[in-house]
């Protein structure tokens, strides 16, 4: 009965499917793919942006659209953004400091928030967005009449692939963009000589940008937004085997060639290099390498990331199917738990794509945006959207990739530092809800989402769990903890003293985004004291103790530390038993809103655990089911915060709901994550989501499998990451743990938990230790 409705689900979204590539059914295509595949495909070419796919050596990246007269890349280089550095301050915010303040402790919200409106949001007077970096075009001069059409992106190899069969002849197109070469590639073939005709065509929107084809080469050069933002340059360099080659008004035509590569280089003067000579370089050598070669040094690259971790839920016959069925298939009630590991996959996929040492990091687009000027800019949102893409970097084996967040961080150091004096008259170091490639960490705009002076304090995180999972002194001497210590020490600065309760408090600050009801009937958003500043501020107060302590240094300064922690105001849990967002028990005007702030404590930080207070556990429960009981979870990010949530509150179960919800409400044809639009978080936030329902280490143990819902009865995944240095491989079977293998990277003691079961694990550096499903050793 169970799976015969299984199938009737599955046939019946499937003859959805096949209604709109009625076309391709009509000519025989196969549907069936290898079932194991890593691959997201199509049997069409994409109808928009959101079904093309996405390759990237994590600045230079492209989507491939794969269309069969014409071909479009569209294509981005990470640092290509309009503006420039600026300083904003309102230079009356310091004076309306205490005012405002006031007035908040008095319970006059609208007045203060009138005031902070006016003389605390700064006047940012230059825009800045991150743009594309233009399109790459190709138009074929064959039939548009095709058989056996195919678009996929391989997973395994990092390579976009379209293939078809026009006029008997079978054609193929490879694209991967190689971080060793520093060049995308474009390969096309033909099983038949002299049978590639097509015309190369490189465009801007705008049509501001210089471009011009000599002999095999076209060069685009712009100064983008009129001259207020990055100069740029792209190159492309065609080398035919066959045929020839004509270059005319900036176009490239080739005729009659038998194999055709295109290699594209592209740079800006974001990092004070000059781009012209900086991609003549990168072109000239990647010239001189065969294609195989190019294609064996990227396939590698990738690999030495992407096979660090392998996840197995299972597969059903709809993983036969093209990645666009499944998703309606998906939405319709159709079991494929290989799609949610294609998922999982795609997520370090992206990561990998989009985030190398030495680079930005990844945006709220990562590295892929369309036009002048993408949705919020695809700007560095601080207020959660950044740090939940850096979510999967450590759980998932990518801890290199967490490295561009990172430096970003420190980064925004002069300018933070400006900000907190200038608009705070404070030491240390402080950033607003968003910033951009300038670096900028004034508030503007709405103070419903502006005053809020914790991005850096929270991004703060990051630095100290990337020593947790690596333990390297180095690093925390260097880099780390400067930039703890210096937004730590905008903390201590930054509270004030509530008349009332004597607590140390934050303000004026909001809880992000959301707002609530005065007992007057207004709605507000700024209070002195929501409970979220005081949950990051505790977090990085503590992280940074812990840090000055491993590096032994700053006692004094650890000391002060102490006693702002012990002053500042506790979490507390209302009269209807859900965590207390602000100080006092508001009415709610959008009671499932998106943001869940006042759960930070619960994830991504460690605040609120079974181990150390069940009763804050039990009161986040509330706090999320009530959200999500009115109409929480809308946005794709949301959605994937609240899958971390439960998977924190061990319920394997309540995950899975939301996994799926998801895949069948925030998710675009081509797997990328739907706000929406388009961003990129609700990916990273699922993929670290999945990893956090099999194995946690935030709460001074390992705990395997905390979270496994029903439906994966048998699977493993091999290769995750736990604090403290180790790599676990696990594996489980009719829904029970069976083995645990665990290598230790740095040679620590470990607790590990199972269920009720705990062990206390001593290792050796290097070492690997086999446990069964009782944790005992095997
Ligand atoms: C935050 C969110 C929005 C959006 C934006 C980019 O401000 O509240 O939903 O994701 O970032």
């Amino acid at each position: 009965m169970h799976s015969q409705s299984k199938f009737s689900f599955l046939s019946l979204t499937l003859s959805i499917y096949f209604s709109f590539v009625a076309t391709a059914i009509a000519q025989n295509l196969p549907p069936a793919a290898p079932p194991a595949d890593l691959k997201i495909w199509f049997m069409h070419p994409a109808n928009n942006w959101n079904e093309a796919l996405p390759v990237g050596n994590g600045r230079l990246g492209a989507m491939v659209f794969g269309g069969i007269t014409t071909e479009r890349l569209q294509l981005n280089e990470e640092t290509v953004w309009s503006g420039k550095p600026e300083d904003f301050v309102n230079p009356q915010a310091k004076a309306a400091l205490g005012p405002v303040r006031q007035l908040l402790f008095a319970g006059k919200y609208a007045e203060a928030q009138k005031i902070a409106q006016e003389k605390m949001m700064g006047d940012k007077k230059v825009g800045s967005n991150y743009q594309t970096l233009g399109d790459l075009q190709l138009d074929f001069s064959h039939t548009p009449t095709v058989t056996d059409y195919r678009r996929e992106l391989d997973l395994e190899n990092a390579v976009a692939r379209t293939s078809y069969v026009a006029n008997r002849i079978k054609y193929t197109r490879e694209i991967f963009s190689s971080a060793p070469d520093q060049v995308l590639v474009v390969r096309l073939t033909a099983d038949k000589p002299g049978a590639l005709s097509f015309n190369i065509k490189v465009s801007r929107p705008g049509d501001k940008a210089n471009i011009t084809a000599t002999g095999n080469e076209i060069t685009m050069q712009e100064h983008v937004n009129n001259g207020v933002g990055v100069k740029m340059v792209t190159r492309i360099k065609v080398l035919n085997e066959g045929g020839a080659l004509t270059a005319t008004n900036g176009n490239i035509g080739v005729k009659e060639a038998n194999t055709v590569t295109l290699l594209l280089t592209a740079a800006s003067d974001y990092w004070g290099s000059e781009p012209g000579a900086q991609t003549g370089k990168q072109l000239a050598a990647a010239g001189s390498k065969p294609f195989t070669q190019l294609k064996a040094d990227h396939v590698k690259d990738y690999q030495n990331y992407f096979k660090r971790v392998d996840l197995n839920l299972g597969i059903t016959e709809a993983a036969y199917y093209p990645t666009d069925a499944r998703i309606v298939a998906m939405q319709a009630g159709n079991v494929d738990p290989h799609l949610l590991q294609l998922y999982y996959q795609f997520g370090r996929y992206l990561l990998i794509s989009s985030s190398r040492p030495g680079g930005l990091p990844a945006n709220l687009q990562g590295i892929w945006a369309d036009g002048l000027t993408p949705p919020w800019s695809a700007d560095y949102h601080i207020n959660i959207n950044i740090q939940m893409n850096y979510w999967p970097a450590e759980l998932t084996n990518l801890s290199e990739l967490h490295l561009p967040f990172l430096k970003f961080l420190e980064a925004l150091g002069p300018d933070a530092r400006k900000t907190a004096r200038d608009m705070y008259g404070l030491k240390g170091t402080v950033a607003h809800f968003t910033t951009d490639a300038w670096h900028f960490t004034e508030p503007y705009g709405q103070t419903q989402w502006a005053m809020w002076p914790m991005g850096l304090a929270w991004s703060a995180q990051h630095l100290w769990e990337h020593y947790l999972f690596t333990e390297d002194k180095k690093y925390l001497k260097e880099l780390a903890y400067p930039v703890m210590k210096e937004a730590a020490e905008f903390c201590t600065g930054w509270l004030v003293e509530n008349p009332v309760t004597k607590q140390l408090v934050s303000g004026p600050s909001i809880s992000p985004e959301n707002q609530f009801k005065t007992k007057s009937g207004d709605v507000a958003t700024m209070v002195m004291g929501p409970t979220m500043d005081h949950m990051i501020i505790r977090d990085l107060l503590t992280n940074t103790i812990a840090a000055g302590k491993a590096l032994n240094q700053d006692a004094a300064f650890r000391k002060k530390l102490q006693n702002v922690l012990s002053r500042l105001a506790p979490t507390k849990i209302g009269s209807d038993g859900r965590i207390m967002e602000w100080t006092e028990e508001f009415a709610e005007p959008e009671p499932g809103h998106r943001h869940i702030s006042h759960l930070f404590g619960l994830h991504p930080g460690n605040q609120i655990t079974k181990q150390q207070n069940p009763e804050l556990l039990a009161a986040a429960r509330k706090t999320i089911d009530y959200r999500l009981s009115h109409g929480g979870g809308h946005t794709g990010w949301s959605r994937a915060w609240i899958i971390n949530f439960f998977a924190r509150l061990q319920d394997g179960e309540a995950a899975y709901e939301n996994l799926l919800a998801l895949l069948r409400k925030s998710t675009l044809p081509n797997l990328f994550d739907t706000h929406p639009p388009f961003q990129i978080d609700g990916n990273f936030g699922a993929t670290a989501g999945i990893t956090e329902m099999l194995l946690q280490s935030h709460a001074g143990e390992i705990q395997l499998l905390p979270a496994l819902p029903k439906a994966w009865q048998k699977g493993y995944i091999h290769g995750i990451c736990a604090r403290g240095g180790f790599d676990l491989d696990l594996d489980w079977e009719n829904g029970k743990l069976k083995q645990a293998k665990i290598l230790s990277k740095l040679g620590n003691t470990c607790q590990i938990r199972y269920g009720d079961e705990v062990i206390s694990l001593k290792t050796q550096k290097g070492k690997t230790y086999t446990l069964d499903g009782n944790l005992k050793p095997l």
